[in-house]
């Protein structure tokens, strides 16, 4: 079993136990334990492998790790076969709407038979979810937003989700006979926030064998089509995977073509055809003058597609980064040169907001910094939340004092990092900060966002942010638009008039870096940058496993063309202490 499944299996038999009323703190260690193997970046099938100690991992006793074991080993888990047996087997697919968690379905399914999300939807159109105790017309309009959410959206995986299937994926590829290379294409290569399907592009002399190797992957449910050099199967996750197999001397023109997007390819192939020359899957080809005899498909002279520069070079084009290639403008840039320098991962310098045991982390202050500091960062911004956000803890003022005695301690006992006082501070309904003046005045930094009471109108949401970016002690603006990918919209925003005022007060947005908030996107970080709006590309994280997530911001960052002056936390400490002084004047 790969982690991802190791993981939901986990949740669900969490969600499942809370149905039936389990002892909370069951119920909660297996939540916990889904978090964990879902944010880990090694295979747990190497970990058992190699007979590591998983009770080592946070949040892993010697239950889960036998049960783990005992998956990974026989791809079971009888305990969640079990509990599923007992309950109505449409809660789940229910569960996977906005709001609605193992109780609400239970009362969905109790109450009005409601067994799918489609039955859900009539019972909602004949308004008896409406006549249930606690629900009004307001909660029914959010249920049917969050059914009309989940059918645009389900077809698409994440890319962090794709990522824990891709890695086993690969390392299996590679043991294919005869195989030279493989690499793999399409959206995911474009590094693009969500993923359709996988597409992978194979070199090697016996395609025959590379085929029936790949066919007979274990992880895979069914086989879609198997030919000679093209074949696509559904991994039980439900992503379907392609596989195309050329020869090495087209290679370059493969990656090119299948690395996409489709908008990008049609742009180059134009400017070939321009220059007098056919550019496919199969390679570069100078188009002779159209002769007499009847010619194949492949006429024209083979001049180049082995390597993926020589498609650029051919039509007069710098290489593009493959997160570029949208047709947005990456083709103009190209051709005069003027493509950005993108930011990379070694360029990041910090993190700058990361939640503790304070509010509703999982690590100390003390762990978090050293775990920074493993990462080679100057600087950790510790920004718990304050006390709006109830769920989580939020911290008042005086358990905020608290906090900072901690930090200081920390402070003293890891060397070689900077911790800087910071706090995500909600910005209230009226656009006032939760936390009083004298308070946000002696953090570091302030990052402000908004957690509470969020079904607003637009020109409410607009009005509410913006007051409280301009409250004087603020840095940064967190998550921007509240959407949650696959799970919600996010309120609606006028986010010009929002990046207008970042840009007037000075305050830099957060390209939210966890996998399934990504919050601000590609091409609105594209427009803050064209603002001259700083971004500040933050982990969020919530424990010392999740601060790799700045793969997946740096990953948008660049599809939003950012370059490194762009991006707050590109700064050696000494230019962010005194761009973190400099904007409360
Ligand atoms: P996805 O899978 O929806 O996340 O997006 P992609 O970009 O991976 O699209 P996919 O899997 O349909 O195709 C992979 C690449 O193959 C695509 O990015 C460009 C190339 N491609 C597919 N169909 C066409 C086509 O009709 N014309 C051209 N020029 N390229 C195509
Ligand atoms: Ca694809
Ligand atoms: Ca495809
Ligand atoms: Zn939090």
């Amino acid at each position: 079993m790969e982690n991802i499944e190791i993981s939901d299996a986990l949740g669900e038999t969490a969600d499942l136990l809370e149905l039936q009323h389990a002892n909370p703190f069951r119920v909660r260690a297996y939540r916990n334990a889904a978090r964990t193997v879902g944010t880990l970046t090694r295979p747990l099938a190497e970990m058992v492998a190699e007979q590591e100690d998983l009770t080592e991992l946070p949040t892993i006793g010697e239950d889960l790790a036998g049960y783990i074991t005992e998956m990974v080993r026989t791809g079971h888990f009888p305990l969640l076969e079990e509990v599923r047996e007992e309950l109505p087997p449409a809660l789940p697919e229910l569960m996977r709407l906005a709001g609605v968690g193992p109780k609400r379905a239970m009362r969905f399914y109790e109450e009005l038979g409601v067994d799918s999300v489609a039955k859900l939807e009539r019972a909602l159109e004949q308004g008896k979810v409406q006549k249930l105790p606690g629900f009004g017309a307001r909660s029914a309009e959010r249920l049917k937003q969050a059914i009309a959410d989940y059918r645009k959206h389900t077809a698409r995986y994440k890319l962090s989700e794709a990522d824990q299937l891709v890695q086993p994926l690969l390392e299996y590829m590679r043991r294919a006979p005869g195989l030279a290379e493989v690499e793999v294409v399409g959206s995911y290569r474009r590094r693009r926030e969500t993923i359709g399907d996988i597409d992978l592009l194979a070199v090697g002399e016996k395609a025959a064998e590379i085929m029936a190797h790949f066919t007979a992957y274990p992880a895979a449910l069914r086989v879609e089509s198997a030919g000679p050099t093209r074949g696509s199967l559904v991994l039980r996750q439900g992503l379907r995977v392609d596989l195309r197999i050329l020869p090495h001397r087209s290679y370059g023109a493969a990656l090119h073509y299948f690395t996409g997007s489709k908008l990008h390819n049609i742009a180059v192939r134009k400017l070939g055809i321009e220059h007098g020359l056919r550019i496919s899957e199969y390679g570069i080809f100078r188009v002779e003058k159209p002769a007499k005899s009847g010619r194949g498909k492949n006429a024209g002279k083979r001049i180049g597609g082995a390597r993926e520069e020589e498609v650029f070079r051919a039509v007069g084009m710098a290489w593009v980064p493959p997160e570029l290639r949208e047709d947005q403008d990456e083709v103009e840039a190209a051709l005069q040169d003027t493509l950005p320098t993108l930011v990379a991962l070694g360029d990041i310098r910090g993190d700058l907001q990361a939640h503790t045991l304070w509010s509703d982390g999982e690590n100390s202050v003390e762990e978090m910094a050293r775990a920074a500091l493993e990462r080679g960062y100057q600087y950790l911004a510790i920004t718990d939340h304050s006390r709006a956000v109830r769920v989580a803890r939020g911290l008042d003022p005086k358990r905020l004092e608290a906090q900072w005695k901690e930090i200081e301690r920390a402070r003293d006992k890891v060397a070689g990092i900077h911790i800087l006082k910071g706090m995500e501070v909600d910005i209230l309904h009226d656009g006032s900060l939760d936390l009083p003046d004298t308070y946000l005045e002696r953090l570091d930094l302030v990052i402000v966002s908004v957690h509470t009471r969020m079904q607003m109108t637009r020109a409410q949401a607009t009005e509410r942010i913006i007051r409280g970016i301009s409250h004087p002690s603020v840095h940064i603006l967190a998550h921007p638009t509240g959407r949650i990918i696959n799970e919600r919209e996010g309120y609606p925003l006028d986010l010009e008039a929002v990046l207008s005022a970042a840009k007037e007060h000075g305050v830099a947005v957060e390209l939210n870096a966890q996998p399934n908030r990504l919050d601000l996107n590609d091409v609105q970080v594209r427009r803050a940058r064209e603002l001259g709006v700083r971004v500040a590309i933050d982990t969020d994280s919530h424990s010392t496993q999740t601060l790799h997530f700045m793969s997946y911001g740096v990953d948008q960052a660049r599809r939003g063309w950012l370059e490194k002056r762009d991006v707050l936390n590109c700064m050696t400490w000494n230019q962010l202490e005194k761009w973190l002084k400099r904007r409360r004047g």
